[in-house]
């Protein structure tokens, strides 16, 4: 049996299990949370940080290697596209959402909401700074990018679009949803997404949130 080692409530966990939802292979999730990590989980995850993945006696830390060494285990539903400029976009779109995307929506629930399961207050400053610098180098660009297309690469859902929504779900935790008279397509492509049973089944069972 595969286990997915993290909450859920991380979005780098999302993106594992929206893969494995999808592709209909059966898991068990083991609700670590990192902050700090248990000693157990540095043996499967050396940077402390979470998703990891057992599979047997095999263990991989990481979303992206995650997600990509499931998709060449089980190949069905493929979520990774085959034609080598959509592949390349796909990887691009992954790696935007999760080291810079995450700026203006991670970030934003850690300081929010992350915060206060550590007994700290929020930063009211680092919130202003996210809201004035980081979303408008990010939001237009996803905005763009998205366009009218359903999925943001090619015709069909990818890893892009799991690494992405999983990302801006993360600003509904923390109750700031993008504002839909400023970026109209970025709120069409997410509601999209949300009715996926993949996303619905995932929010709903967490209990932080339901999406209407
Ligand atoms: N590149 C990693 C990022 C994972 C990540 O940053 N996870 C956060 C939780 S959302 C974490 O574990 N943070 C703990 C820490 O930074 O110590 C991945 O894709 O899995």
């Amino acid at each position: 049996m595969l286990t997915v080692h993290g909450s859920p409530i991380s979005p780098f966990v999302r993106k594992v299990l929206v893969l494995l939802a999808e592709k209909g292979v059966a898991f068990d999730v083991n609700p670590v949370m990192p902050f700090p990590a248990p000693a157990e989980h540095l043996l499967i995850s050396p940077i402390g940080k979470i998703p990891a993945l057992t599979d047997g006696d095999f263990s991989l830390p990481d979303s992206s290697a995650i997600c990509a060494y499931l998709e060449r285990k089980h190949p069905e539903h493929n979520l990774y596209p085959l034609d080598p400029q959509a592949y390349g976009r796909a990887l691009w779109y992954q790696i935007y959402a999760d080291s810079v995307l995450v700026g203006a929506t991670s970030a934003l629930f850690f300081q929010k909401v992350a915060v206060k399961m550590m007994g700290r207050e929020p930063d009211e400053v680092a919130i202003q700074a996210i809201r004035d610098n980081t979303e408008p180098q990010v939001l237009p660009y996803m905005e763009a990018q998205i366009g009218d297309r359903e999925f943001i690469v090619g015709d069909h859902f990818s890893i892009a679009d799991i690494a992405i929504s999983s990302q801006f779900i993360q600003r509904l935790y923390a109750g700031e949803p993008i504002d839909s008279a400023l970026y109209p397509n970025i709120s069409r492509y997410l509601a999209n997404h949300m009715q996926r049973e993949s996303f619905k089944t995932l929010i709903n069972n967490d209990g932080f949130i339901t999406v209407d």
